[in-house]
C-alpha cells in the first residue's frame, strides 16, 4: 500500500483560462503545451488504516496548507472510503510562483496513489482524475507537446508529438521568487464574470488551438512562436481588463520580453509565454539557449535562471 511517482511541470503555449464548470473542474478552451524534464515533483503515498487523518510533508516539512486539495483528489482516485495516506512531497522548484507546480503535484499524486492501491487505472482516466483536482495537472500526465480538448462531459487529452521528436528548450527567468497573490482559480473566475474580453477569447480559442497545431505537425517554429506570444497577451489582456484587475507582471517580466524581441531581432529561434505569475520562459531552439540564457540573466531584475528540455508524462518510480 505505499508507491511513488514523478511527473515534470508543463507550460501551455495555447492556455486554458477559464472554466465551464467550476463544481467538477472542466475547462472552458482546450490547451496546448509541453511538458518538462528537468523540474519535478514527486510523491510518495502510503495507505495506512492507523493514521488518524492524512499528513503531508513537502520536501521534509509538514505543511498542513496544501492538504485539503491533495485529500480531495485522494478521495476522487480511491473513494471516499479510502484508508488515511502519508503523503511526501519533493519538489525542486518553486512551488505556487507560476511554475506549474500543481499541474507537477496533481499528476504525481495521481499516480502515485491509484499505484499504492493496486488499481491499474489507464492513462486517459489518470488525466481525467488529475485534471480534476487542477485543470493543467491532466496535461502533466502525457509528455512532449500536449493538446487538452474539451469533449462534452470530460476533456480528452493526448501528445501530439514526441518530446524527442522536436526538441526545444525552455530558459525560465524567475523574477520574483514568493508565492502569487492571486490563485489562478480565483483569477479564472474573476476573468469569466467581469472581462469584457473573455467571451471573444473562448470565441478565437479553436482557431489559435489550429494554428499551433498545425505548426507543432511541421515544427514550423516561427509560426508557433506567432500563435504562443499572441495567445499569451489575449490571456493576459483578459486579466488587465478585469474587475478587479489581475496583473500577474512586474517590471522585471517586462524588461524580459524587451530582452527577447531584442533576440528575436537579431535572428535568434526565441519567444516568450507567460503563465500566473511574473516568471518569464523563454522558448527556444537548442542552439540558441545559451545565448537565451545570458541575456536572460543579465536583465534588470531577473533573480535566477532555470532551464529545461522537454520531457515525458508522469510515471511511477522505485521507492527509495
Ligand atoms: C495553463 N494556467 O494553461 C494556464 C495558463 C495558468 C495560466 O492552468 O484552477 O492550477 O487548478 O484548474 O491548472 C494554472 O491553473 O488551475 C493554469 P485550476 P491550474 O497552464
Amino acid at each position: 500500500m505505499r508507491a511513488a511517482a514523478i511527473a515534470q511541470p508543463n507550460i501551455a503555449l495555447i492556455k486554458y483560462w477559464g472554466k465551464r464548470d467550476v463544481g467538477r473542474n472542466l475547462p472552458a478552451v482546450g490547451s496546448i503545451s509541453i511538458t518538462l524534464h528537468e523540474l519535478f515533483t514527486e510523491m510518495e503515498v502510503q495507505l495506512d488504516g492507523s493514521l488518524a487523518g492524512d499528513q503531508l510533508t513537502v520536501n521534509g516539512a509538514p505543511d498542513a496548507g496544501l492538504l485539503p486539495r491533495l485529500s480531495d483528489c485522494l478521495d476522487r482516485v480511491l473513494g471516499d472510503d479510502r484508508d488515511p495516506a502519508r503523503i511526501q512531497s519533493r519538489c525542486n522548484f518553486p512551488i505556487a510562483a507560476g511554475l506549474a507546480s500543481s499541474a507537477s503535484a496533481f499528476a504525481a499524486l495521481t499516480v502515485a496513489a491509484a499505484a499504492a492501491a493496486e488499481r491499474s487505472l489507464e492513462t486517459y482516466e489518470l488525466a481525467s482524475l488529475a485534471g480534476r483536482a487542477s485543470g493543467s495537472a491532466a496535461r502533466s500526465l502525457y509528455g512532449g507537446f500536449v493538446e487538452l480538448e474539451n469533449r462534452r462531459d470530460d476533456i480528452a487529452v493526448r501528445t501530439l508529438r514526441a518530446a524527442t521528436e522536436w526538441p526545444l528548450t525552455v530558459v525560465i527567468a524567475i523574477t520574483a521568487s514568493g508565492p502569487k497573490a492571486v490563485g489562478s482559480t480565483e483569477a479564472m473566475e474573476i476573468s469569466r464574470k467581469t472581462s469584457p474580453f473573455y467571451s471573444s477569447w473562448i470565441e478565437q480559442q479553436p482557431h489559435d488551438l489550429t494554428i499551433a497545431r498545425e505548426a507543432i505537425q511541421q515544427k514550423d517554429f516561427a509560426k508557433l512562436a506567432a500563435v504562443s506570444e499572441h495567445n499569451c497577451l489575449k490571456m493576459h489582456s483578459i486579466m488587465w481588463a478585469s474587475r478587479p484587475p489581475v496583473v500577474y507582471w512586474n517590471s522585471a517580466t517586462m524588461s524580459c520580453l524587451q530582452t527577447i524581441r531584442e533576440l528575436q531581432a537579431q535572428g535568434l529561434g526565441v519567444f516568450f509565454t507567460m503563465d500566473a505569475g511574473p516568471q518569464v520562459k523563454a522558448v527556444c531552439v537548442p542552439e540558441h539557449a545559451a545565448q537565451v540564457g545570458e541575456a536572460l540573466g543579465g536583465t534588470d531584475g531577473v533573480v535566477d535562471l532555470m532551464q529545461s528540455g522537454l520531457g515525458e508524462g508522469a510515471r511511477r518510480t522505485k521507492m527509495p
